[in-house]
């Protein structure tokens, strides 16, 4: 009776609030807000009766439809706005509004908040309090994330500040809709109806960006057109700005160098020559116009083709600063990109941009970051963290990581990326001695910069679930919590993430997050195990071709970073190689020095070893890469067997998804660890372990699979 009551009042709040009610398609993202069971249902609605919202404004208004529709969603009832704190009140509070508001927000900054269950009269109240609405905001996505999760709602007692200022995604979006490296269909941006059309998706968005703190976010490909930079697309940036503001998002833009020569017919791009920078001026005044709160650019220089202020002899830091001069009297910033390699330098790729820009450590405009991949090569399922972090002190330093899945299975395969960016952020760097780590080095606190920042480059699209995938979703959400607070464990973030996309039933919690924590090492070990890297197919990145030696530029050439030949495998970086330890601390590079001391997880990435080279667990170096390819394989068997005993808790799209997905990851995590068993063997020739199945085809019916439709690739 009770239960059909509750149906019916569910219906009723639907029908109020006029939402469609759907199949769970993964749009909803994490904000699903499904209705809580009884008791759960009453306890929220116990701390939600009314909502106070004292501030006005745009931003308030949306955190209190938030709260509203979001309670409504759960309990079936709506909160109703009250103008004061009484018994169940969800009070939020600035100390512009409520000058008198019972605790202190020092250090809580711009973007921070706290929430206390206070007493109020004698009244239970919620307070949400902060120093602006946008810290209101992210207070109130705080709040909700522990209704949703079936944390207690008493007691509360929380106080959170961003560890890290700009916390940014990058679109590598194009502006004919399609999206590099995209795995989610296209675009979402819909470039060619904006401004005049500004769709329902770009407010849903931002709601999911500010839910997990993002506050910037870059519109276009790093490789980018000059044409983003003309009148038209400046208007239809600033519609996306209109938008995103009251959500504490702002709009970047990623710059090609020779927008100048391109726009306006300017004769060089010289980041010295006067004309060029006036040009960049006024192009900066240009778009404050349209944006005044727009957050800068950033920049591909002189990288994989693209043009930049070596072509003219200067530094990367003539280009950065020139730039930065043009948006400094705006209250921009510039976002230098250090992912460089030349053609030309026949040096070992993972040096190369170390070699460029430590040099310049010191000599970068106070408006500058220098925004740097997780690790040297190019965002591979496990790479040692880029040396260059912690070796430009006087700079500040961006972490870029890649939410989209290039190298880690694309759209289908599970494989969970908060694991790997907490192994990137918690690396010891030893730059001022143990502890210090890469997250001390990004917050600015190792080296005492204010100006600090993240980037991930999206995997958003126009997917009904947005990231390819209801999985892939975690990896968005994991990077927002991370840059919010990088000392979250990936572990926990993956718990609430699981809880409010699915259920908080820790029957598929427990198991959905076992599944998920380990997913990450088993793409490793059946892709690249041991330390390996860039054995993927050309171009696409679709699927193993460890083979391939014939392409123009020899760090394109999977065999580059292998280096197996009948003796041994993997890239000696050591003094008798490239010597690319020695861009680590001192106290890294003589662990690196030394297979024995050498993470056996980076292996090959520093060491060329005999196919005999014995590991830890005593069996050779040959027989225990093809175990850790097996144990891959065996890991993704093991996530379809719990996938399927979870059929019962989990709705019917989502389940058949992840199911028909985790089929195709295992296939290929088969494909994978056999065409790199056959193509290995075909070089040392030894026999596979006695355990061992053998491919399934030869080296050859591997080599044969093409696929030139694979998608991502632009
Ligand atoms: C945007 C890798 C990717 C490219 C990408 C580049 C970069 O090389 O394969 O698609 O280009 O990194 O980060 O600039």
């Amino acid at each position: 009776m009770m239960a059909r009551l509750f149906c019916y009042m569910m219906a009723m709040v639907m029908a109020m609030l006029a939402l469609p009610v759907r199949a769970e398609d993964g749009y909803d993202l994490w904000l699903r807000y499904a209705p809580a069971e009884q008791a759960r249902a009453a306890d929220i609605s116990a701390h939600a009766r009314t909502i106070v919202p004292v501030e006005n404004g745009s931003t308030m208004e949306v955190a209190t439809r938030e709260l509203q529709r979001a309670v409504a969603h759960m309990t079936g009832s709506a909160p109703t706005l009250a103008t004061t704190p009484t018994a169940g009140a969800l009070w939020l509070a600035t100390p512009r509004s409520a000058p008198g508001i019972p605790l202190s927000l020092k250090g809580l900054g711009a973007e921070g908040y706290a929430i206390r269950s206070i007493d109020r009269g004698g009244q239970p109240v919620t307070l949400i309090a902060a120093n602006s609405d946008i810290g209101l905001l992210h207070g109130a996505f705080h709040w909700l994330r522990l209704a949703q999760t079936n944390a207690p709602l008493d007691r509360l007692d929380i106080r959170s500040a961003p560890r890290i200022g700009l916390r940014l995604l990058n679109h590598w979006d194009n502006l004919d809709g399609t999206v590099e490296r995209g795995y989610a269909g296209m675009s979402i941006w819909d470039w060619w109806r904006l401004p005049d059309y500004k769709g329902p998706r770009y407010t849903d968005y931002a709601r999911a960006n500010a839910s997990i703190g993002i506050n910037g976010t870059v519109l276009n490909n790093v490789n980018a057109k000059a044409e983003s930079l003309s009148a038209p697309y400046i208007a239809k940036a600033a519609a996306l700005a209109d938008i995103f503001r009251p959500y504490g998002i702002k709009v970047y833009l990623s710059v090609k160098w020779t927008a100048p020569m391109e726009l306006d017919g300017l004769k060089t791009a010289d980041p010295l020559d006067a004309q060029v920078a006036a040009w960049w001026k006024a192009k900066a005044s240009e778009i404050y116009r349209a944006i005044p709160d727009f957050g800068g650019f950033l920049v591909k220089a002189n990288s994989e083709g693209q043009p930049g202020p070596q072509d003219y002899d200067r530094t990367h830091a003539d280009g950065a600063n020139m730039l930065a001069a043009a948006v400094k009297p705006h209250g921009g910033i510039v976002m230098w990109r250090a992912f460089v390699y030349a053609h030309d330098n026949p040096d070992d790729r993972a040096k190369q941009a170390y070699d460029d820009f430590k040099p310049l450590d010191g000599q970068f405009a106070d408006n500058v970051l220098v925004q740097v991949k997780n690790g040297a090569i190019d965002f591979q399922p496990r790479e040692p963290f880029h040396p260059l972090f912690g070796a430009m002190p006087k700079t500040p330093l961006m972490m870029e990581f890649q939410i989209t899945k290039e190298y880690l299975g694309q759209s289908t395969h599970l494989t969970y990326l908060g694991p790997l960016f907490e192994e990137a952020l918690d690396a010891d760097t030893y730059a001022k001695g143990k502890g210090s780590t890469v997250a001390k080095v990004i917050d600015g606190s190792l080296d005492g910069h204010k100006l600090t920042g993240i980037a991930g480059v999206a995997n958003i699209g126009v997917d009904r679930d947005w990231s390819g995938s209801i999985f892939n979703q975690a990896d968005w959400y994991a990077f927002g919590r991370l840059a919010w607070d990088p000392g979250l464990s990936a572990n926990a973030i993956a718990r609430e993430w699981t809880a409010m996309t699915f259920s908080p039933d820790p029957r598929l919690v427990d198991p959905v997050v076992a599944m998920m924590m380990g997913s990450r090492e088993a793409a490793v070990d059946y892709m690249t195990p041991l330390g390996l890297a860039h054995v993927m197919a050309t171009g696409h990145h679709y699927g193993p071709a460890p083979w391939v030696s014939d392409l123009a530029r020899p760090e394109w050439n999977p065999v580059y970073y292998h280096k197996a030949d009948a003796d041994g495998i993997g890239f000696d970086r050591t003094k008798s190689g490239s010597n690319a330890i020695a861009q680590y601390a001192p106290v890294i590079a003589r662990r690196l020095a030394n297979p024995a001391t050498t993470p056996e997880s980076e292996l090959l990435w520093f060491h060329h070893l005999p196919w005999d080279y014995r590991l830890k667990s005593g069996e050779t170096l040959w027989n225990g890469l093809v175990h850790r390819y097996d144990h891959g394989v065996a890991y993704v068997a093991g996530m379809q067997r719990t996938w399927e005993g979870l059929r019962p808790l989990v709705d019917a799209e989502r389940f058949a998804q992840t199911e028909a997905f985790l089929a195709i990851q295992h296939r290929e995590a088969q494909w994978w660890r056999d065409a790199s068993i056959a193509y290995f063997q075909s070089i040392n020739h030894l026999p596979l372990p006695a355990d061992a199945m053998a491919p399934a085809h030869d080296l050859d019916w591997y080599k044969a699979q093409s696929f030139p439709y694979a998608p991502g690739h632009h």
